[in-house]
């Protein structure tokens, strides 16, 4: 019999600088509440989905950034309602926080997702790999993208996770723009990826229409779906945070490419569907056998050149 999960995208309408974490684990667990009445088994939050989202502001303070915007234990206080209501529920989830330790003498910042099962433990965590943005400061730009001040390079590869009879991989946010990121999620067997996003509605470096960068947020959702047998959840933040608004089109996407479900609006919303995670038995048997059609002898440069650089054949 095919295995089926109901599984929900739970997207987060804005949180403004001076929102609390508590008001936000408050909205969390409202969410989770709403998907579970959906018949939700498993529930997919946004990237940093405990504060607006803070890189698009150069703050100086590296301790208040701490203190507000990173977690230095997971769960903690103001975050363990939200996974005791997951617990109480038996609905598994997906978080992306910011996360702060301390090793060998130093704090290393993460931008950081975690799975927790329906018993409300941890079984797996992820950090960002593919971090946009910029280091310094851009007084002239109308927002900033400090990803790469305030992150470092997430250091715990692409895993996957046996994950309530499924196989989970997560990613975030900009990873979905990687083909690479996917691939080496569906090597592993990944049957269900989970991304939590923020995208801004304007870009940063050029100008270009609201709707070619949602449409650019549609297409490769529908390939890396399709192109690696999986499904494909995508949850956005999103309106107007602070005066600056991200897109919503939070996604739950097929292994044929197909959008099962997607929001309508940019607040708190949630979409469900029920997954039926052996669907892609088939495609993974054919034209997605990787075993009897992938070429890797003539995928070398992948991995080694980071940069395109003009090499012709003539
Ligand atoms: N959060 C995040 O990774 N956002 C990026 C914005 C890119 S523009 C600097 C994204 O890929 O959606």
């Amino acid at each position: 019999m095919a295995r089926h999960m109901k599984i929900a995208a739970a997207q987060l309408g804005p949180l403004c600088l001076t929102d609390s974490r508590e008001a936000a684990v408050k909205r969390l667990v409202a969410l989770m509440r709403e998907a579970h009445g959906q018949g939700a088994r498993f529930v997919v939050f946004p990237e940093l989905a405990l504060s607006t989202f803070f890189p698009r502001w150069w703050l100086e303070d590296q301790a208040e950034v701490d203190r507000r915007f990173f977690e230095a234990a997971m769960p903690s206080a103001a975050t363990q309602p939200l996974f005791d209501e997951g617990k109480r529920l038996g609905v598994g989830f997906y978080l992306g926080y910011g996360e702060l330790i301390a090793a060998d003498d130093r704090i290393r910042r993460f931008n950081t997702s975690i799975l927790v099962g329906p018993d409300g433990v941890v079984i797996g965590k992820y950090r960002k790999i593919h971090l946009p943005g910029h280091a310094e400061h851009k007084p002239g730009a109308p927002f900033q993208h400090l990803e790469k001040k305030y992150f470092e390079v997430g250091d715990l590869g692409f895993r996957v996770w046996r994950f309530m009879d499924t196989i989970t991989g997560m990613l975030i946010c900009n990873d979905r723009r990687w083909p690479e990121a996917f691939r080496v999620l569906a090597l592993q067997g990944a049957e269900v990826v989970a991304l939590g996003f923020n995208t801004p509605t304007e870009n940063l470096h050029y100008p270009e229409p609201p709707a070619l960068r949602v449409h650019h947020h549609l297409i490769m959702a529908q390939s890396m779906a399709f192109q690696n047998a999986i499904w494909l959840v995508e949850t956005a933040k999103c309106g107007v945070e602070d005066g600056f608004r991200m897109f919503g089109h939070s996604l739950i996407v097929a292994p044929s490419g197909e959008i099962a479900a997607k929001s309508t609006t940019e607040q708190d919303e949630v979409i469900c569907f029920n997954c039926d995670i052996d669907l892609a038995q088939d495609l993974k048997r054919t034209m997605f056998d990787f075993a009897a059609h992938r070429r890797p002898e003539h995928y070398r440069l992948i991995v080694e050149r980071v940069g395109a650089e003009v090499t012709p054949a003539n």
